[in-house]
């Protein structure tokens, strides 16, 4: 049976997805068309763990993987701020929101749902964990000066705070790949316990 692309994710209110949407819309202005293809604001969210294809059976046992580590997690807050991009400016491939949390919160969590999904198999990821939010992607068709040229002035802009986001709890979301974009639905949510 053909795998769920699926990962792990930290959704983000509505709130938030309205300053983004209003965030992209100045991008778009001030930035040459297709040259960044910008991701759905109802879909922007914060990826904790990428697990590609997982069997339909294997869905049930990291669910409670999940819910086992969010049982354990008390609830905590992280500031959007600024904009970057990877790898560098000279070749953009995602343009991102910057995450700040100062506790260490956020990283320890993700360790241990990396940790919680190693034991059924999954492998962490080598890169370190580099928390952001995917605003938009280098179009496959752009220039290559078209792509500096944004680098250049997504990393010299100035954004200041975008917003702040509450975490209570986690969500195994799965990602369908459409010609139009990817369209993500939540498979389980694990709460925060304590
Ligand atoms: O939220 P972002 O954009 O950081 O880039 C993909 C997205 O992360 C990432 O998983 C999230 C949901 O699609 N992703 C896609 N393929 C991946 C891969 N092969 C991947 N991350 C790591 N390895």
């Amino acid at each position: 049976m053909a795998g769920i692309r699926s990962f792990v994710a930290i959704e983000l209110p509505d709130e938030v997805k309205t300053a983004l949407a209003n965030l992209q819309s100045n991008l778009k202005a001030q930035t040459p068309p297709k040259v960044v293809r910008w991701a759905r604001p109802e879909s922007i969210h914060l990826t904790l763990q990428f697990l590609g294809d997982v069997a339909p059976g294997q869905v049930e046992s990291i669910g409670h993987a999940l819910q086992e580590v969010g049982a354990d997690q008390a609830p905590f807050t992280f500031q959007l701020r600024e904009l970057g991009v990877f790898p560098n400016p000279r070749r953009v491939r995602v343009v991102w929101v910057g995450v700040e949390e100062s506790s260490g919160e956020l990283a320890s969590l993700q360790k241990r749902i990396s940790q919680a999904l190693k034991s059924l198999g999954f492998e962490p990821e080598k890169r370190p964990f580099s928390p952001h939010i995917t605003l938009g992607r280098a179009d496959r068709r752009a220039g290559q000066r078209d792509l500096a040229q944004v680098g250049e002035q997504i990393v010299s802009s100035q954004v200041g705070a975008v917003g702040q986001v509450h975490v209570d709890h986690i969500t195994l979301m799965k990602s369908d790949l459409k010609p139009s974009g990817a369209v993500y639905t939540p498979l389980a949510i694990a709460a925060f316990g304590k």
